[in-house]
């Protein structure tokens, strides 16, 4: 968990959710990161409530700051043009040194050297469905490397020079392409990287379960590098969000990505809630409210999902019909 210390409540709501919902069971370690040193109170806060060890870890200065390749009046003058016109945080530094941090950082800090996989928890997030199966023993046995709950678009205005970024890259580097790729999640008509668009779709960052490895890869840190270097995590505001799952999405066999359907969860302004009702919810494993699942939003992005899945032929209203792959899985 990246977290301020001003954030110690809402992180002990989400320390508390996992804790009841997974971790009770299995007592993995919590590691908790901050550009600031964590206070003596954060600390006494949250120590008691997690079942495993808990370590908590200063970010270096280097993975929170403006690279000298950053024109510090330049990326000024794009924040307040992006503030002015109301983007989400588009006036926001600090936001953009997280961004960054997320896409090129966290997992080489060196408290996360020792694991092989994580899950990114953020303050102020429930999960409403026990869990009881051991998420990273999953990923393991089916040899998954992503994993998301919910899906949706992008703004359009924080990633204006993204895929073309990211397409000039493919271009010199042909060889990340995956052959079995899941392209088709964030462009559409078939078009594929050289002829299509960007459609926003991404997987939503701030729940991910997935492999330190996927990033720690000379493959993932060769192109965060050349998107850094093209500056648009400043120049923009280039989220961490679309970094990862464009890179999962052209650079991984679309097997390696799974969908946590099962997991009922929680971030402002989005739940995702397991339908139907009699598998996840009239055996009491969840308890939010099917009818707010997200997924059944038009600005989801559970469809392209589909499409790319090769699942097409679903009304987007029945979208977790009984045909849900990932149903049956081991619990
Ligand atoms: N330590 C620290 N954590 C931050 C900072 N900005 C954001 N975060 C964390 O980064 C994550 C995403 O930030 P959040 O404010 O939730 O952004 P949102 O979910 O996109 O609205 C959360 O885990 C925050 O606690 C910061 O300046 N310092
Ligand atoms: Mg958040």
């Amino acid at each position: 968990m990246l977290v301020r210390n001003s954030e110690v409540h809402n992180a002990r709501t989400s320390i508390r959710s996992v804790e009841d919902r997974f971790n009770r069971n299995f007592h993995y370690p919590w590691l908790f990161m901050n550009d600031r040193p964590f206070s003596a109170d954060f600390i006494r806060m949250t120590k008691g409530l997690v079942s495993g060890e808990a370590t908590y870890v200063t970010i270096p200065r280097e993975n929170w700051s403006m690279p000298d390749f950053v024109d510090r009046q330049t990326a000024r003058q794009k924040m307040r043009a992006m503030a002015a016109k109301n983007i989400l945080y588009g006036g926001s530094e600090s936001y953009r040194h997280m961004c960054r941090f997320f896409s090129g950082f966290f997992f080489r800090q060196e408290a996360l050297l020792k694991y092989d996989y994580y899950w990114r928890v953020e303050p102020d997030t429930q999960l409403y469905c026990d869990i009881d199966y051991d998420v990273f023993t999953f990923m393991r046995e089916n040899k998954k490397k992503y994993g998301f709950v919910i899906s949706l678009r992008e703004f359009a205005s924080t990633v204006e020079t993204l895929w073309g970024t990211i397409t000039n890259y493919t271009q010199i580097n042909p060889s990340i392409v995956h052959k079995n790729n899941a392209i088709d999640f964030v462009v559409d008509d078939n078009k594929g990287i050289e002829n299509g668009t960007y459609n926003m779709c991404h997987f939503w960052s701030n729940f991910e379960i997935a492999s330190l490895d996927l990033w720690r890869d000379k493959s993932y840190m060769d192109f965060f590098d050349y998107l850094d270097k093209s500056r648009g995590f400043f120049y923009e505001r280039w989220g961490d969000a679309p970094v990862h799952s464009l890179y999962v999405s052209i650079a991984l066999d679309k097997d390696e990505i799974h969908w946590f359907y099962d997991v009922g969860y929680r971030h402002h302004p989005f739940t995702h809630c397991p339908e139907p009702r009699k598998d996840f919810h009239e055996n009491g494993k969840c308890y939010c409210n099917p009818t707010q699942n997200f997924d059944r939003n038009p600005y989801s992005c559970m469809r392209q999902y589909r499409r790319m899945r090769g699942e097409q032929g679903v009304p987007s209203s029945l979208v977790l019909s009984n045909h849900h792959p990932d149903r049956g899985k081991p619990t």
